[in-house]
């Protein structure tokens, strides 16, 4: 019976030489050191050797005892599974942790949409540079030297003549002196002006501008072109009107505000940009004839726009990138 047990010894042994994974290791635990297991079982049948047989049976039996037991110990560390004792196993075929994923700026968005709006209606996009001369942000635009607007406490001049572009209608200017009527763009992209900041106000903001130029084209179609924008963007029952205004590029002129109607059902009409028909001497400035061509023109915030949409009360959200307030678009 020695002979049997040294037998089953060595292949305890072998057997566990061979395991490669806890399952393994777990069922090799079953099998020799279980309750009912055969390195278990040695204990009992010492019981049943005749009696001068006994201590050397029970000797044998427990130095196995003791060795496959500590065999396997070293294994369950070798396999770094720590089983059952060391804690939780790791269940590879749980889905994993999900990893956070990034969105676009509420701005990119809301850029996204409007061009997405525009492009159905027709329009290509037109982008253009941020540094800019007098010509494209000025006289092109029918702003003489003397105008308050050239102000430079009122603009961000890069050098005598060059300066960080006050409106998006320099983008305009570029498409009528290299392309020939009809002409059907928006143009999206950063306006600087040096304005303290506040909760309305930021010295750096984003414009849509559009700009129509055809035989025939009236005031009609402008406020037709405006009319479905906000019912596409706001909503088809948003209210919303003309509010006659004045611009140096555009006669006549019209501000564009909408009603809005907060919580408490209390109204009031909010700006979001300027229009008009385009002034002959820009037409001039471009070389396209103004006997034959008309055109129309718009210059949205598209901070406000966005503010409006999203009921967004203060502009300086937009820009300090606090991840609370942007994963909520
Ligand atoms: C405003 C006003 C406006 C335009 C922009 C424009 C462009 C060309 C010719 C004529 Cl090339 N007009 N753009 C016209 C009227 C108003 O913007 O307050 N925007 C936020």
């Amino acid at each position: 019976m020695l002979e049997q047990f040294e037998q089953i010894a060595i292949t305890a042994m072998a057997e566990l030489e061979a395991v490669r994974t806890a399952e393994e290791l777990d069922a090799f635990r079953i099998k020799y050191l279980g309750r009912k297991g055969l390195v278990t079982n040695m204990l009992s049948q010492v019981g049943s050797l005749p009696a001068e047989q006994k201590k050397a049976g029970g000797q044998t039996a427990n130095r196995i005892k003791q060795q496959v037991t500590e065999a396997f110990e070293q294994k369950k560390q070798t396999l770094g599974t720590g089983v059952a004792k060391q804690g939780p196993m790791i269940d590879v075929t749980l889905p994993g942790a999900a990893i956070p994923r990034g969105r676009s700026h509420i701005i990119t968005q809301t850029i996204s949409e409007l061009l997405d709006i525009f492009g159905r209606m027709g329009f290509n996009i037109a982008y253009g540079p941020e540094v800019e001369d007098e010509w494209h942000n000025f006289i092109a635009l029918n702003i003489p030297p003397e105008h308050p607007a050239r102000d430079p406490m009122d603009n961000f001049y890069v050098s005598e003549s060059t300066l960080l572009r006050s409106q998006t209608s320099t983008i305009q200017i570029r498409v009528m002196e290299h392309q020939k009527p009809p002409i059907r763009v928006v143009a999206p992209g950063r306006v600087y002006r040096p304005d303290t900041v506040d909760a309305t106000h930021m010295f750096m903001f984003h414009q849509l501008e559009a700009l129509v130029v055809d035989e025939g084209v009236t005031m009609v179609d402008l406020k037709t072109t405006i009319n479905q924008f906000i019912h596409v963007f706001f909503g088809p029952d948003t209210k919303w009107r003309f509010r006659p205004s004045f611009f140096p590029f555009t006669e006549p002129s019209c501000e564009v505000d909408i009603l809005w109607v907060d919580k408490s059902g209390k109204e009031s009409w909010m700006e979001i940009g300027g229009c008009g028909m385009v002034d002959p001497n820009v037409f001039d400035a471009v070389g396209i004839d103004s006997e034959k061509y008309t055109g129309w023109a718009f210059g949205f915030g598209i901070e406000r726009l966005a503010m409006k949409k999203y009921g967004i009360t203060d502009i300086r959200l937009l820009f300090e990138n606090d991840l609370r307030f942007l994963r909520q678009f």
